[in-house]
């Protein structure tokens, strides 16, 4: 009989059926015992009815009929073997185990778990499991880690990875619908895109390579490519070695490059209604269930997102009593905790643009603006008290762009590469970059990115 998985099983009449999955609790009652049964979609409860009093009359009739061979003995009697031996098998099953099950579905109101049981009929162990479970409700973090695969079994941790296949799936139809082109951009590269530090070098053949920190280099490419409008969704790599809750030295980062702007207050319309449209899909597939697993009643942004230069947001955490402690001038994580908190409170919002950054702390490509050539036309995004995404105008005059660069030390016979997508014809453009994870662990409400990555990479992990 053909698997129905736990979620399809409430809207099919009484009748027999099969579902497979591991084995969540046991409890053996006296006369009956019941499985939860857990699968990708859900739980059950199957029950194995009446299940002591058939082993002690089994008890009885042991040792009479055991030696004759089965085709000699009363077909009742082999029922009864055979509902012992189901009664024992269910007995030893330990958490975990994964097992397939036939027997016949009934709804009853009564059943707490989705007024719906299943009476076992057979029960078939597919593979064990360990009697001990390494991990239990209260293990650190770290220590879930270790066991992944475990601690991904929880419906919660499960959750949180279909929001992500939910949520990216949104993008990349609202890209689509928009006729971006996708990209998969290399990540072994010969030269650092973001900054010389954070960069893993390794051997490369006769040479050097570095891992991407970015696709930034060749979403840009796709500008003098003619491509238009690009996004990808992809590993990047920082050699970071923090301990922070926001930090992986491998993240998911979600690109996107357009061609043809006017600043980048273009990159930011495209990017609020990206956002608008992907939380929808989220709030509308998974709203009920992110309540009930993590409190959090999720809402859709509205666009446009509030937009607040750098110079005032530092105003505003100043006012506030908080003095920020950097010295270039950015906002430090409580800075930025205080600035969403004020937008929260003033303009009923969750998202901020912070716009127009000083030179001296955006990297040598961000466009400086017309008239005032101490500010980037550049941004960050923050949602929940917390930078998710940078984004800016590009510069894509080559001589400006040289200039930059060697003023950010950066020597340009080793950009030589880059240079040339700007010496032959480039769109005025612009782009962002955003984490997959921080998103992620921002909108359930969660401490770290640890918890929205499925596996994660940090200066002391690299297993499983
Ligand atoms: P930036 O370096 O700000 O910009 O990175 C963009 C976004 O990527 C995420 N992120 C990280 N997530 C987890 N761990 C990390 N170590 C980490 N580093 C960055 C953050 C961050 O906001 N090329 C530019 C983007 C652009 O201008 O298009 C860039 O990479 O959410």
């Amino acid at each position: 009989m053909t698997r129905t998985v736990i979620a399809h099983l409430a809207p099919l009449p009484d009748g027999p059926v099969t579902v497979a999955g591991w084995v969540e609790t046991v409890r053996d009652q006296k006369k009956v015992q019941f499985v939860i049964l857990r699968d990708e979609s859900g739980a059950v409860q199957l029950v194995n009815p009446a299940t002591r009093a058939l082993e002690l009359e089994g008890e009885a009739i042991s040792g009479l009929d055991r030696d004759a061979s089965a085709d000699q003995r009363p077909a009742d009697r082999n029922e009864q073997e055979a509902a012992i031996a189901l009664t024992e098998t269910i007995g030893g099953l330990a958490h975990g185990t994964m097992v397939r099950v036939t027997g016949e579905l009934k709804h009853d109101e009564r059943v707490k778990l989705g007024g719906i049981e299943v009476k076992i009929a057979s029960l078939e162990v597919v593979s064990e499991a360990l009697a001990e479970t390494p991990i239990a409700d209260d293990s650190s973090l770290d220590k879930r880690l270790d066991w992944r695969f475990l601690d991904l079994r929880r419906p919660e941790a499960s959750l949180i990875f279909k929001i992500q296949t939910t949520f990216e799936h949104a993008l990349r139809s609202w890209w689509v619908e928009r006729d971006f082109i996708e990209l998969h951009t290399p990540k072994l590269m010969a030269s650092a895109s973001e900054s010389r530090a954070e960069l893993f070098e390794m051997e490369y053949f006769e040479t050097k390579a570095y891992l991407a920190q970015s696709p930034q280099f060749f979403k840009q490419m796709a500008q003098p490519a003619g491509f238009g409008k690009v996004f990808e969704i992809a590993p990047a790599f920082r050699a970071d070695p923090s301990f922070t809750s926001r930090h992986a030295t491998e993240f998911t980062s979600i690109d996107a490059e357009i061609s043809w702007i006017d600043s980048h207050d273009d990159v930011m319309a495209m990017h609020e209604q990206l956002l608008a449209a992907a939380f929808g899909a989220v709030v509308e597939k998974h709203g009920a269930a992110i309540e009930a697993a993590f409190g959090v009643e999720l809402s859709v942004p509205t666009a446009p997102f509030p937009r607040i230069p750098l110079a005032e947001a530092r105003q505003i955490v100043a006012d506030g009593g908080y003095e920020i402690p950097r010295a270039d001038g950015d906002l430090d994580p409580e800075g930025e905790r205080r600035l969403s908190a004020w937008v929260k409170a003033n303009h009923g919002h969750d998202f901020v643009f912070v716009t127009d950054y000083a030179i001296g702390i955006r990297p040598f490509y961000h466009m400086r603006r017309d008239g005032d050539p101490s500010i980037t036309n550049s941004y960050d995004l923050l949602y929940n008290g917390v930078e998710i995404s940078t984004g800016a105008q590009r510069e894509h005059r080559i001589d400006v762009l040289i200039e930059q660069a060697k003023e950010k030390g950066l020597e340009p016979e080793e950009l030589e590469f880059y240079l040339d997508f700007f010496r032959y014809g480039v769109p005025p453009h612009g782009g962002f970059g955003m984490g997959l994870a921080r998103v992620l662990m921002l909108m359930l409400g969660l401490g770290s990115i640890r918890e929205t990555t499925y596996l994660f990479r940090g200066p002391t992990r690299l297993l499983p």
